[in-house]
């Protein structure tokens, strides 16, 4: 006698004495559809004019790096001409483009803040 279990797992495949059935023991392999939003890099451009204090609080401020970081970071676009200063989903790099921009213009220095699809 079969266990109960057996049965079930020949109900429905070709093996050769256990009744036969349509063959569905090849099965199509297909793609799961889980798509990963774009990123995009959110960029600091260096100038002749703002302060390099006020960079480095620019980026403690809006992006969350410690006064040390903040300050090799500021000092990479100084150098450079500009550098990456994050990675983020559309909406939050949209943000902090805006929130650099409006606090650089409010201040009265022409920093610019700019953001590129990855
Ligand atoms: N070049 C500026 C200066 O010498 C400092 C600076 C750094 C400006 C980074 C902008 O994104 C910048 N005062």
């Amino acid at each position: 006698m079969r266990s109960l279990t057996d049965q079930v797992l020949m109900a429905d495949d070709d093996t050769p004495g256990d009744g036969g059935g349509a063959d569905t023991s090849l099965l199509t392999k297909t793609k799961p559809k889980t798509q990963k939003p774009p990123l995009y890099k959110v960029m600091l451009l260096n100038d002749d004019y703002t302060p390099m204090e006020f960079v480095v609080h620019v980026l403690e401020r809006f992006f969350g790096l410690s006064h040390a970081q903040s300050f090799e970071l500021m000092l990479v676009v100084h150098k450079k001409g500009l550098a990456v200063v994050g990675v983020f989903s559309h909406e939050v790099a949209e943000t902090k483009v805006a929130q650099v921009m409006d606090f650089a213009r409010r201040h009265q220095h022409p920093l610019q803040c700019t953001m590129e699809k990855e």
